[in-house]
C-alpha cells in the first residue's frame, strides 16, 4: 500500500505510514482472512409464529410476531476481530483525529473500490455534501429533488442558497430532467441529483443540462456505496459525488461521510475546508469549517470494507427472499434493482398501489405492530416538511409525483437482523393483512 502523504492541522506526519502496516507487527487478518461472523446478530430467527389469519395478527390481539423489533437501519459491524485489533492500534498510537493514518487508509481503500483517484472523508454525509456545494461556489438556487432525506435540502438551506424542488420520475423515484429543466432560473447555479435506494440518477440528462446551463452538478450517493451506473461506479459522475457513512448505511462508519471526485484541485479544497482552512500549522487560508473523520470511525471503515461483499450478498438474498415472498401479494410492488449493475440492496421498497384496498399508514400501523419497524421514507417530502413549507409554500403544485410517491411507499427491514424465515413472516403478516383488508376492510 502506498502512504498518503499531505500536511494535516498541528502535526507533519513522520510516524507508520498506515495502520495496515503497523498491524502486520502486531499480526492482523490480511485482507483474505474471513471476516468474522458479521451476522452474528440476536435478532435471528427470534420468530416462531405462524400467520395464516386475521386472528393471528398482534392489531387484533395476538403477540407480535417478533421479540426483538426488526429495524431497517440495523447497522452491520463488518470484520468485528479486525475493528478491535485497529481499536488498540490507535488507542496505543494516541493518534486519533487530525487527518490519521486509518482516515488516509480508508480513503485510499474506498477511492480505489470505487475506481475515482480521490476520495476526502468528512464526519458526515450532511458535513460532506455541504463542504462539496461549497467548495463548488454554489449560491442563489439549487434544483434538488423533494423526495430525499432532509438532509440534502438542509445542506443548502443551512448556506443560504434556496432548494429548489423539482418533481421525480415515479418509476424511478429519482429527479425528472423535464422538471429540472422546468425548475431553472437566472439564479440557478446548480443541480444536486440523489441516487435514491442505490438506484442511480439520471446521470447523462443531468449532465446534459448542467452542461449547457453551465451549472455544477453534484450527485447524493448517501444509498449508491458501491453501485454502479452503466458499468461505471458512483464516484465518478458529475462534478462530485457524496457518500453518507451513517450507522443505518450499507457501509457505515459509526458517522461520516466522503466526497468522491476525479478532479485533485476540488478534493484538496476540500480537505482544507474540513480542517478549519489549515493549510500548514499557523498558516489559515480559509475559513473552513470541522468535517473531519475520527480514527475509530475510519477503523469501522476499514472493517466494514473487508467484509463487504457478504453484506452485498446477504442483502442481495434478502431482496430476492423479498421479491419471492411479495408477488403473489396483489396491491404491493417491490422496487426492482437493475441486475445487470453492482447494487448494494440495502433498501427493499415496496409501493402499494392505487387501487390498495388499505392504506400505507395503515400497513405501517399493523407492522409495528409486529415488531416489524418499517418506514415511511421520505413521506412527506421535503417540501412538506416545516422549514420549507413555511418558506416555499407553492412549492407543491410541482410535486405531483414526489407527492404521490411520498404517499405510496414503505420501506421493509433489511440488513443483519434479517433472513429468509423473517422475510416471509413480514410477507405472511402482509398476505394476510390485505386478503382481509379486500373482504372486509372496515375489520382491519
Ligand atoms: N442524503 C441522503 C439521501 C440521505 O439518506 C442521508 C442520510 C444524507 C444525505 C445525510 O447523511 P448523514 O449526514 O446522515 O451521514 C436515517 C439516518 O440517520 C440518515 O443517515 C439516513 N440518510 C436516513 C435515510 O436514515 P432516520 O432518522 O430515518 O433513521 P434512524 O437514525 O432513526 O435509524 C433507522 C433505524 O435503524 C431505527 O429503527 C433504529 C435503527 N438503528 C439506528 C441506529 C442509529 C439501529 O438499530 N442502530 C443504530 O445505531 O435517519
Amino acid at each position: 500500500m502506498t502512504p498518503v502523504t499531505y500536511r494535516c492541522h498541528n502535526h507533519e506526519r513522520g510516524h507508520a505510514a498506515t495502520i495496515a502496516e503497523a498491524a502486520t507487527a502486531i499480526d492482523l487478518p490480511g485482507p483474505n482472512t474471513d471476516p468474522s461472523d458479521w451476522m452474528n446478530h440476536k435478532n435471528i430467527n427470534n420468530h416462531n409464529k405462524s400467520i395464516t389469519k386475521r386472528d393471528d395478527l398482534a392489531i387484533n390481539g395476538a403477540e407480535p410476531a417478533f421479540g426483538d423489533p426488526l429495524h431497517v437501519g440495523r447497522p452491520n459491524i463488518g470484520n468485528r476481530e479486525l475493528f478491535l485489533q485497529y481499536t488498540e492500534q490507535i488507542l496505543d498510537s494516541r493518534w486519533l483525529t487530525n487527518n490519521g493514518p486509518v482516515v488516509r487508509e480508508l480513503e485510499e481503500k474506498i477511492a480505489e473500490y470505487h475506481n475515482v483517484t480521490q476520495c476526502v472523508a468528512m464526519c458526515s454525509g450532511t458535513i460532506a455534501l455541504e463542504i462539496a456545494i461549497r467548495a463548488l461556489k454554489l449560491a442563489g438556487e439549487v434544483v434538488v429533488p423533494s423526495y430525499t432525506y432532509i438532509a440534502t435540502a438542509h445542506a443548502l438551506h443551512w448556506q443560504g442558497i434556496r432548494p429548489v424542488f423539482a418533481d421525480i420520475d415515479p418509476k424511478t423515484h429519482n429527479l425528472d430532467p423535464a422538471a429540472v429543466r422546468r425548475a431553472l432560473s437566472d439564479k440557478t447555479t446548480g443541480i444536486i441529483g440523489v441516487h435514491l435506494w442505490g438506484r442511480t440518477a439520471a446521470v447523462e440528462a443531468l449532465q446534459a443540462i448542467a452542461t449547457e446551463h453551465q451549472l455544477k452538478l453534484i450527485f447524493d450517493a448517501a444509498h449508491a456505496f458501491g453501485c454502479s451506473h452503466q458499468g461505471t461506479k458512483v464516484g465518478a459522475f458529475g462534478d462530485c459525488e457524496v457518500l453518507s457513512f451513517h450507522a443505518t448505511k450499507f457501509f457505515h462508519t459509526f458517522e461520516g461521510g466522503a466526497v468522491l471526485t476525479n478532479d485533485a484541485r476540488l478534493a484538496e479544497k476540500m480537505r482544507l475546508m474540513r480542517n478549519f482552512g489549515f493549510a500548514g500549522v499557523d498558516n489559515v487560508i480559509y475559513p473552513g469549517t470541522n468535517g473531519k473523520m475520527t480514527e475509530i470511525s475510519a477503523a469501522m471503515g476499514v472493517s466494514n470494507l473487508q467484509a463487504i461483499e457478504k453484506v452485498v450478498k446477504h442483502n442481495h438474498q434478502i431482496h430476492e427472499a423479498y421479491r419471492q415472498a411479495l408477488t403473489d401479494i396483489s396491491g404491493l410492488k417491490l422496487l426492482e434493482f437493475n441486475q445487470s449493475e453492482s447494487n448494494n440492496y440495502q433498501y427493499a421498497v415496496v409501493e402499494i398501489s392505487e387501487d390498495c384496498p388499505i392504506s400505507r399508514d395503515r400497513i405501517v400501523e399493523v407492522l409495528h405492530a409486529e415488531n416489524i419497524l418499517a418506514r415511511r421514507y421520505f413521506w412527506p417530502g421535503c417540501h412538506n416538511m416545516k422549514p420549507y413549507r413555511d418558506l416555499y409554500p407553492e412549492a407543491n403544485q410541482s410535486l405531483p409525483f414526489t407527492e404521490q410517491v411520498s404517499e405510496r411507499v414503505i420501506v421493509l427491514p433489511t440488513g443483519p437482523c434479517m433472513d429468509r424465515a423473517s422475510v416471509n413472516t413480514v410477507a405472511s403478516v402482509l398476505q394476510v393483512l390485505l386478503d382481509d383488508a379486500a373482504v372486509d376492510q372496515p375489520s382491519v
